[in-house]
């Protein structure tokens, strides 16, 4: 979808220009440009300006002059109070987060309406209220004089945070980092993805017009390896990195955080699998299983790739979820018909067909999809990709083993639950699981076996704010959501007085 451009393309006349962040103003980057085109239809939806690392640094100086200056002056009430006009004013722009939402991913405006924009508002609502009350911890001890000691644990802001976000849900999951953050009394220099730069500029006019201080949230744009991301993450003035993306990219940023001993927060891919009961409510099942592995084009990391389905209605359910595949209608995202949007762009798709391609010559049986949609001309240049559903390959092939990250499950049956238990977590990742079925006591069994941070019985990408979110095994390190966040956004410091 991106390619490098050091000019506007020939010919076009107005081109919007999306810019970096920084100290509390846009500015031109002093690197490249670089598009941002439309997967619906390839056309151009802005040029990005790149970041380099000066521009980098300059937005490590603001946050951390920020820090030092009014934001870390600001008392834990007065900067909730500030989070919560944040929220507001997402709000009043909530239109506007929708259009640059749209034209960035693609994904059905009515998607984005009910779950990306209001979660932005929502994370720095939630933030704000969840650090208010935490307590930390007082010990008194004895000592030799017999006068004692009083032990008590306060908390501080960790410092200079790097933000790095993935595509598929832009302001959700970059809020989701930046509010724990700011409500811990951090301030933020973000790198969102490439693929979708609009909305986290965007939010830089609504920290403005909250009355955030400069410098508090700051945003470079750029890709990884030799661009913002690599610049941002190897900053010595950065304190913590907190990550979404692959597994693979958290690797490097890992290596990168070991220079300077930075801590890291990482939620990463995932395989998740479902795990349907014979018992199940089975239209609840159904309809929480194809949210679960075609909702935003299957591109949620806590989506469902593996399906086990219990084999006395093994057929009956394969069959209804397939005639769910084929019902998806894709156009206009902003046409309330339309109700699966394309990839995010031609480069993934070419990935997730490479995996069609590959369960095809591993025997699968296509039960629904495999391909690329028909779709009306104008969106010819788009990243469509067929809902697809595929039974029949073994636990151990790629399919099976490796994140796609598209709208695309495979079908097992399974005969008994230790069975199935042993099958869902044979595999490197460990994020989501949903479980389905009636048989209370066997639902809590499951959940407390699978080898997840994030278990679901018969509901699917159910949030409770105050939780904890994250992976076990490859899937990530830490837990953010509620107040196990501020292990990472906080350091805990003891204070011991000598009475
Ligand atoms: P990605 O890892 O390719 O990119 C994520 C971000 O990292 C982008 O901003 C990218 O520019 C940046 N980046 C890439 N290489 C870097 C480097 N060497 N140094 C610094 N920054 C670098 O991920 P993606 O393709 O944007 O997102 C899809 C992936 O994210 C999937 O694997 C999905 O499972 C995962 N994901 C996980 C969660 C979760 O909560 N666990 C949520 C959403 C997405
Ligand atoms: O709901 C959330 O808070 C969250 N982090 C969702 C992640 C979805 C991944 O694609």
């Amino acid at each position: 979808m991106i390619d490098i451009a050091q000019d506007p393309p020939a010919g076009s006349a107005t081109v919007a220009e999306t810019l970096n962040f920084i100290d509390g103003r846009y500015v031109a980057g002093n690197g490249r440009r670089f598009e941002n085109r439309s997967p619906v239809d390839g056309s151009l939806v802005s040029l990005v300006h790149e970041a380099d690392a000066s521009d980098v640094d300059a937005a490590v100086r603001a946050a951390r002059a920020a820090l030092r200056g009014p934001w870390g002056k600001l008392s834990q009430a007065e900067r909730a109070a500030l989070l919560n006009r944040l929220a507001a004013e997402i709000t009043r722009r909530f239109e506007d987060f929708l259009a640059a939402e749209v034209a960035d991913t693609g994904k059905p405006a009515s998607l984005a309406r009910h779950l990306d924009i209001p979660r932005g508002a929502a994370n720095f609502n939630a933030f704000a209220d969840s650090v208010k009350n935490v307590p930390t911890e007082a010990f008194e001890m004895a000592t030799p004089d017999g006068t004692g000691a009083l032990n008590y644990g306060i908390r501080r802001p960790r410092g200079v945070i790097a933000v790095v976000c993935p595509w598929n849900l832009p302001l959700l999951l970059m809020t989701w980092k930046v509010a724990p953050a700011l409500a811990c009394g951090n301030t933020v220099v973000v790198k969102p993805s490439e693929e979708t730069p609009s909305t986290a500029a965007l939010l830089g006019e609504c920290m403005n017009a909250a009355g955030i201080p400069p410098g508090v949230y700051n945003v470079v744009h750029g890709f990884g390896p030799n661009s913002a991301g690599e610049f941002l993450t190897r900053h010595p003035g950065v304190d913590g990195i907190t990550f979404t993306g692959e597994t693979a990219t958290g690797a490097a940023i890992m290596k990168a955080a070991a220079d300077g001993l930075r801590p890291v927060s990482f939620e990463l891919g995932g395989k998740n699998a479902a795990l349907v009961f014979a018992d199940c409510d089975f239209e609840a099942a159904l309809d929480g299983t194809a949210r679960s592995a075609f909702a935003n084009t299957g591109q949620v990391c806590l989506g469902t790739e593996r399906i086990f389905v219990e084999r006395p209605i093994f057929e009956r359910f394969a069959a209804a979820l397939a005639e769910r595949a084929k019902a998806y209608r894709f156009g206009d995202p902003h046409d309330d018909a339309t109700t699966m949007g394309p990839l995010i762009s031609r480069e993934h798709r070419d990935k997730v067909l490479g995996y069609y391609e590959r369960a095809r010559q591993g025997g699968a049986t296509v039960l629904a999809g495999g391909g690329v949609p028909a779709v009306e001309d104008r969106f010819a240049g788009g990243a469509w990709v067929e809902p697809t559903l595929w039974t029949g390959l073994a636990d151990d092939s790629p399919v099976m083993r490796e994140e796609i990250f598209g709208p695309c499950a495979h079908l097992s049956p399974f005969d008994d639950e230790q069975e199935v238990v042993a099958r869902a977590n044979d595999t490197r990742y460990g994020l989501a699981t949903s479980i389905w079925t009636r048989d209370l006591s066997r639902a809590h069994r499951v959940a407390g076996q699978i080898e997840v941070g994030i278990a679901w019985i018969n509901s699917w990408f159910l949030r409770d704010l105050r939780t904890s979110f994250g992976g076990s095994k490859q899937s990530g390190i830490g837990r953010e959501g509620g107040v196990h966040g501020l292990e990472f956004y906080t350091e805990l410091r003891n204070v011991c007085v000598k009475l």
